[in-house]
């Protein structure tokens, strides 16, 4: 769905004290670029908000998926035992399909919204047990097929993170009516994802560590569940290295929480501030949201981004029930649907991430994000040189596209390397004068590998003449990098990154590799090195899966990557390369965020 669209963008973007008027022509609202990265962006919504035709609009122009605000709820759906309602929640369902959004249902067992039936309710356990089954049987039954992903579970870990909160349902049933209601919403829908989802638990801490803890055990168990929603209701300046949502600590949260086998998802965000809103105050809400979907799109596990409400003027928030501030704006519309610095700054960061042009300048989003803390390169928009290419050209020093999947056979011949694009590297901290040494690289992937081919120009390969395990660098060799941590600005090494050195003294060596660099031995990488008539090559290999990396190719998805070339006529190196342009003095050995990227793309798309 290209939607082309022209928005006025006049004394709203208010940066750093100066008003910035601008008028922008963003040719792709935020649901195009979230197509383009691949990621759900989502709203909670009312059904009657569908009355309002702008409401209306704006929700199917700006988003991919939506959450029933309520309507999904116990007491909505089965206020009194065995008579349901679903009328606000098909007119939710109805829009969604018209506007081929994706719905995540929300929520069946939760501790509030509690039907009148469940209140002080005295059933044995095993009548308990039945009615949470019919309910779930009927909620998930009816809509199975069409709503791919549930909340199971909301908020059922206490405050603090001791244990389980007392809830209708775990006083009836026990502890295991987490348990339970996994399974019974499996059983209606065993396609559908289920979630578990809860506030307070987005970096880490006390609750976070319950969370994970509880789903660890479900995993473990066998329960079927397939992620945690981190909801991120926050407030205006929460977000930034050391404070409240500290991005790395967030960003290492969900990576656990991945590992485990499970997708995470930032399921409510909204931004709340105390009395009125000013200019500084929603530039800063501006660079929460912005560093909380780029902490979700760094992370590979992260699948879909949701504000807890389309505009401001809906947002509970302002509700006497709840924060009670009626003049709060915590979401990324104002009431007049007017997007806000908060908007901009998301789909700035999404355009940037698709390659398409930045609605922001530089000075601008770092003014919203100050301390920032991801390695966010502006990448140009992916172009071919050669529409054969298997993926887009590389960005020089920044960004390699690597295509998968491509099926690469270490052998030395380079014929399954066709149309896979190629890198030469001819600068770099150390290279003789009159030297034609250089490093032609490329990488590729399939489901079991991630392949790297070096072709190097050396009139003379020296190998041999050093102690592999010491002074490896000290001859020809090659050093592939790659940092799978989620984490693009590690400054210092850690399990799952690895400096792969990959000596030429391979050419003599095929069956086991000879290797050198921090932590190459984690990675597991296989090799098949030859002499060529105007050097040496090299084919290697490396695992998706190891203990310590768990890589899975999708499309934008993106891993620190480097490549440097050591190069010896002799004693000694006298030739070093780089292709990082970050990487200025040699330092990536000890310095991660000295990498460039490594962005897969998916050959299926043109
Ligand atoms: O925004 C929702 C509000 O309209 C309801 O009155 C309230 C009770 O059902 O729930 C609010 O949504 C909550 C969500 O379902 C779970 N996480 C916290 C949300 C805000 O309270």
């Amino acid at each position: 769905m290209i939607l082309k669209r022209f928005i006025l963008v006049m004394g709203i973007m208010l940066m750093a004290g100066t008003t910035v008027t601008t008028a922008q022509d963003a040719t792709r609202s935020m649901r195009d670029l979230a197509d383009l990265n691949r990621i759900h962006i989502g709203a909670a919504v009312y059904a009657s908000h569908l009355n309002d035709p702008v409401h209306a609009e704006t929700l199917a122009r700006e988003f991919n998926m939506l959450t029933p605000e309520n309507e999904a709820k116990a007491c909505e759906v089965q206020n009194q035992l065995g008579e349901f309602d679903f009328r606000k929640f098909d007119r939710l369902m109805a829009f969604a399909e018209q506007h081929a959004m994706t719905v995540r249902g929300h929520t069946l067992v939760w501790h509030q919204c509690v039907p009148s039936w469940l209140q002080n309710a005295k059933f044995s356990r095993d009548e308990a047990i039945k009615l949470l089954r019919d309910h779930i049987l009927t909620v998930v039954g009816r809509y199975k097929g069409r709503i791919p992903i549930w909340d199971v579970v909301n908020e059922a870990v206490a405050d603090g993170g001791s244990g389980l909160r007392e809830t209708p349902w775990k006083s009836l049933i026990g502890d295991d009516y987490v348990e339970l209601a996994f399974r019974f919403a499996h059983e209606a829908d065993p396609k559908a994802l289920l979630f578990y989802n809860d506030y307070g638990a987005e970096p880490l801490n006390a609750k976070s560590d319950a969370v994970y803890a509880l789903v660890k055990d479900l995993v473990k168990r066998g329960v079927p569940i397939h992620g945690v929603g981190l909801q991120m209701h926050i407030s205006v300046g929460d977000v930034g290295p050391g404070k409240a949502i500290d991005p790395k600590a967030l960003a290492e949260n969900m990576q656990r929480l991945g590992e485990l086998g499970l997708q995470v998802q930032i399921t409510e965000m909204d931004v709340k501030f105390a009395g009125k809103p000013t200019e500084d105050i929603l530039r800063r809400q501006a660079g929460d949201f912005r560093q909380v979907l780029e902490t979700c799109l760094n992370v590979k596990y992260c699948t879909a981004f949701i504000t807890w409400g389309v505009t401001d003027r809906f947002s509970w928030l302002r509700s006497p029930q709840f924060f009670s501030n009626p003049d709060v704006e915590p979401l990324l519309f104002d009431s007049d649907y007017k997007p806000k610095p908060a908007y901009f700054a998301v789909v700035d960061l999404l355009a940037r991430r698709a390659g398409e042009p930045p609605l922001l300048s530089d000075d601008q989003v770092a003014a919203m994000v100050q301390d920032r803390p991801a390695a966010a390169v502006t990448l140009p928009k992916p172009t071919k040189t050669d529409p054969a290419q298997l993926s887009p050209d590389s960005v020089p020093g920044l960004a390699y596209y690597a295509p998968f999947p491509v099926s690469i056979k270490l052998d030395g011949d380079l014929s399954d390397w066709k149309n896979v694009p190629r890198v030469t590297v001819d600068k770099g901290p150390m290279l003789p004068a009159n030297s034609d040494t250089k490093l032609t690289f490329a990488a590729a992937a399939d489901k079991t590998n991630l392949y790297f081919m070096a072709d190097v120009q050396d009139s003379k390969v020296v190998y041999g003449t050093h102690d592999p395990a010491s002074e490896w660098y000290k001859e020809d060799s090659v050093e592939f990098y790659i940092n799978a941590t989620g984490d693009l600005t590690l400054t210092s090494y850690k399990k799952g990154v690895a400096q792969i050195g990959i000596l030429a003294a391979n050419i003599t060596h095929p069956h086991k590799p000879i290797l050198g660099g921090a932590n190459s031995a984690d990675s597991k990488v296989s090799v098949v090195a030859v002499k060529t008539d105007s050097g040496y090559r090299i084919e290697a290999a490396v695992p998706l899966i190891t203990e310590v990396w768990k890589i899975e190719p999708r499309h934008l998805g993106l891993l620190g990557f480097q490549a440097h070339l050591n190069g010896s006529s002799g004693a000694d190196r006298d030739t070093k390369l780089i292709w990082s342009a970050a990487d200025t003095q040699d330092q990536s050995w000890q310095n991660p965020s000295l990498f460039g990227q490594l962005i897969f793309w998916d050959v299926a798309t043109r």
